[in-house]
């Protein structure tokens, strides 16, 4: 790269801020936000310096590695890829296809290479037994938009830029830049929203950093939302307020959803919940008569054991208030790679339950078992035991529940390999670990986050640097290790026109792929005069075609689709090349009724999944409200993100941000003392950090973020290690897991803190 300046986007979340990074001398000078992005206007974090830091990283792993009695070694590609091969192949053929497990961590989400790749390499290691950090995370999202759109990627995303009302129950993007709602400047969004007028409500156990900016803000006791979304339900058939808007005449069960609410009355709920009947008939009021609002709900109200029925309530709220498909409600995004269709067209539109995990018989979601029994799949024996394990791109060790017992667990493999570019508490354990390509080395394209995102638009980043020497992409090395994997399997040697496939495949890469995507998607080529002519004929064609016709889908595809004919044209990888700061494709935009992908065209208001939960949130309620234990819950701090970004001296520097929050009346009742080190402890599991006193906390819950406990050995990044921190994934139980979905409670559960005493303390007491 000469010097001067590169735009890219910043892959390091879900906001895809805009970035110019200034290069001089073939080094990294400065990084600074894009203005002209047309998203994220200029915004970036603290993280987006740290783009540098990790690109020059030292400690970066940048050439294959195995591991010897002595120590690690490196080795060449193709030694690296043939021993894997190999290894899989044996474990395989000696114990069956499921003795092999994968964990898919979030990055892969973040990387168009890996995320086309991906497939092919699962294809080929042919196990069921697939885990991913989605059960430790959205799961509840995807579920909800399967259940009750059609789709699982069908998400409504709230329409902030237009919004009068925003209800944020369980999220703080203040801290986290936004997730399931790519929204890059959240801040910048509010203060427009307030200008209009417009109010920010928080409902959290916490009083976030997105809470101090808020209007209105109300504590919630953890895994009480859905008592509280059941009641503000309640409210709106009581007063008579439901209006769908846009979705009438699509909405179906209305009346079971009516009946199911019944009994929780905003009275019914208030103790539990910790929120006051007149709050919550409030919120349901607001919610309703406001013409632009939005309710969203995000980790907090996920990852908990209501996660499923809290998110199902969360998407009937906006759907009753008719704040679905309008203007500055919550709304479906129309990328420029419509994964939706594709997904849809290719027979991805999601399933649930197909299949149950061996050991815990929980439901498999699009093909993987929660992460939550990945070490009962690894530690019990018998037919089906995971014996080796692939990991690409994740650190289950740190962010699956119960880590220290995964932790156990991976170390009595057979073989593992990570495809990473750290040796960290998760990757230590493997036989081989393959590093990609650093992200300025490659392209960048968002595929997932653009479905997401507050305004449609669309954005290409050539690689900033040349591959260092001698190294290979994620995507490179996902289809070598997929085609050494099926050779394998196929005794040594594939047919011939599978081979030339292959090649073909790993000559293109997934940039030609992206190109054709783009150029036949909904902004894709102009139709013109050719479109002119054939568009008329094709109309009358899908006409008479049936709804699931395998035609009528691909025309959905196309750009002469004429849903779609009214969107700017002309998008292409080349033309995407010409604005690196990113093309905007305008607002979001109604799509009701022809984006829905229910088998009837309905909008499935009263799944029975959720119904049959009705039963288990009124012994919720039946509960006495108060317990002697703490919950432990969540948190984000923008410096951090997830256990990856640690080995950065600039993010991590100044005081531990790995601490315990907890109110003043719990710490006075426990004799505690701020900053004291203190002992947070579950089922035998301990944890020892310092403690934070503060009334920012709901009294009787205390918050502990994710991602550290880098004091492990054996790991390789020096910087994390002095940061350490401790894992609260050491202390939560994997064994809780929301009925409903399958998703880990990772907030929300019962633990006890005490003072923690070393030897010399104890003496002075
Ligand atoms: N208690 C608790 N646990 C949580 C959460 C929580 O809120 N509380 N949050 C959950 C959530 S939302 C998530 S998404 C998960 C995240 O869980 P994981 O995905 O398991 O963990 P990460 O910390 O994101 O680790 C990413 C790994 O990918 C590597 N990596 C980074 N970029 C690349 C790349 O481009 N290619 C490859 N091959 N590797 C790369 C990093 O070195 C790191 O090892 O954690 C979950 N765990
Ligand atoms: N800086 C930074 N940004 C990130 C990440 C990061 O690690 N660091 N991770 C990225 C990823 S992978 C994701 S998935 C997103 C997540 O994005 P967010 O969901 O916005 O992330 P969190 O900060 O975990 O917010 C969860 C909130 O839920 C609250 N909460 C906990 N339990 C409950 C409950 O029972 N009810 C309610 N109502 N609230 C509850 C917590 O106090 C917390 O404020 O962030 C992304 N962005
Ligand atoms: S918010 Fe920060 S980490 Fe996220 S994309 Fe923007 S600059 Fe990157
Ligand atoms: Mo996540």
């Amino acid at each position: 790269m000469h010097n001067g300046t590169h735009y890219r986007t910043c892959h390091l979340c879900e906001a895809m801020c805009g970035v110019a990074i200034e290069v001089q001398n073939g080094k990294v000078a400065a990084i600074k936000g894009d203005d002209n992005d047309p998203l994220s206007r200029g915004h970036i974090c603290p993280k987006a310096v740290a783009l540098q830091d990790l690109h020059e990283d030292p400690e970066r792993l940048r050439r294959p590695v195995r591991k010897t009695a002595t120590g690690w070694e490196e080795m060449s590609w193709d030694e690296a890829f043939d021993l894997v091969a190999r290894r899989l192949h044996e474990v395989r053929k000696a114990h069956g296809r499921n003795s092999i497990g994968v964990y898919l961590g979030n990055p892969n989400v973040h990387n168009h290479g890996a995320a086309m790749t991906i497939t092919p390499l699962l294809r080929a290691i042919g196990t069921q037994n697939r885990f991913s950090a989605t059960s430790n995370d959205q799961l509840p999202h995807m579920l909800a938009s399967l259940e009750i759109f059609g789709h699982q990627v069908l998400f409504p995303i709230p329409d902030i830029d237009r919004t009068d009302l925003f209800i944020c129950i369980g999220g703080n993007p203040m801290a986290s830049n936004g997730s399931l709602m790519t929204v890059p400047d959240f801040r910048g969004r509010v203060k427009e929203l307030k200008k209009r007028g417009g109010k920010l409500v928080v409902i959290d156990p916490r009083r976030t950093e997105t809470a101090r900016i808020a209007d209105d803000f109300h504590f919630i006791r953890p895994g009480t939302d859905a008592l509280l979304l059941m009641a503000m339900v309640h409210t709106l058939f009581a007063e008579n307020l439901v209006s769908t808007g846009a979705a009438t005449g699509l909405v179906k069960d209305q009346d079971l959803l009516q009946l199911a609410v019944l009994s929780f009355t905003p009275e019914a709920v208030a103790s539990h919940t910790g929120i006051n009947p007149d709050t919550i008939r409030g919120l349901a009021r607001q919610l309703a008569t406001t013409p632009r609002a939005a309710l969203h709900t995000r980790m907090g109200t996920s990852t908990q054991a209501f996660g499923g029925t809290t998110t199902w309530l969360a998407y009937c709220l906006n759907i009753l208030t008719g704040k679905l498909d309008a203007p500055g409600g919550v709304m479906f995004t129309q990328p420029a790679v419509d994964l939706v269709a594709l997904g849809a067209l290719v027979g991805q539109a999601g399933h649930f339950g197909n299949r149950y995990s061996r050991v815990r018989k929980l439901p498999e979601f699009g093909g993987e078992y929660p992460s939550s029994t990945m070490a009962d799949e690894i530690l019990t024996p018998g037919e089906g035991q995971i014996r080796a394990f692939v990991t690409v791109a994740g650190n289950p060790v740190l962010s699956n529940p119960n880590g220290q017992r995964l932790d156990e667990a991976l170390a009595g493999l057979d073989f593992m390999v990570s495809v990473d570019y750290y040796l960290n508490e998760t990757t230590r354990h493997a036989d081989v670990i393959l590093p990609p390509t650093a992200a300025l080395e490659r392209s960048h394209y968002d595929l997932i986050f653009s479905m997401m995102a507050v305004r449609n638009q669309a954005k290409y980043s050539e690689a900033l640097f040349e591959p260092a020497q001698d190294s290979r992409h994620d995507w490179q090395i996902n289809l070598e290790l997929a085609h050494r994997l099926e050779r394998q399997r196929k005794g040594g040697k594939l047919p011939l026109q599978a081979e030339l496939g292959w090649q073909a495949f790993k000559k293109l890469g997934p940039d030609p792929i992206l190109d054709v995507l783009l150029r036949t998607g909904p902004y894709g080529a102009n139709p013109g005069r050719v479109g002119g002519v054939i568009k008329p004929v094709l109309d009358k064609v899908l006409g008479i075609l049936p709804e699931r016709h395998p035609l009528k889908g691909l025309a959905r595809l196309s750009p002469l689709n004429p849903q779609w004919q009214h969107m700017p044209k002309g998008l292409s990888l080349s033309a995407l090349k010409k604005s690196p700061s990113g093309v905007d494709l305008g607002p979001l935009q109604p799509t009701l009724p022809q984006r829905l992908f229910t088998r009837d065209g309905k909008i499935n208001l009263a799944p029975r999944r959720y119904l049959a939960d009705v039963e288990r949130l009124q012994a919720l309620l039946d509960q006495p409200e108060a317990s002697t234990s703490l919950q432990l819950i969540g948190r984000r701090h923008v410096r951090s993100n997830n256990s990856w970004m640690h080995n950065s001296q600039r993010l991590v520097k100044g005081k531990s941000r790995c601490t315990v929050i907890m109110h003043p009346e719990d710490a006075q009742n426990r004799k505690l003392e701020d900053g004291a080190q203190v002992q947070v402890q579950k089922d035998g599991r301990a944890v020892v950090l310092p403690l934070e006193v503060s009334e920012d906390i709901m009294p009787g819950v205390v918050s502990i973020p994710h991602g550290w406990g880098h004091s492990r050995p054996g790991t390789g990044q020096s910087v994390a290690s002095a940061h350490a921190g401790a894992s609260i994934n050491d202390i939560l139980d994997d064994t809780e897991t929301d009925p409903v979905s399958g998703t880990s409670v990772l907030n929300g559960q019962a633990v006890e803190v005490k003072v923690w005493q070393t030897g010399a303390q104890s003496k002075q007491a």
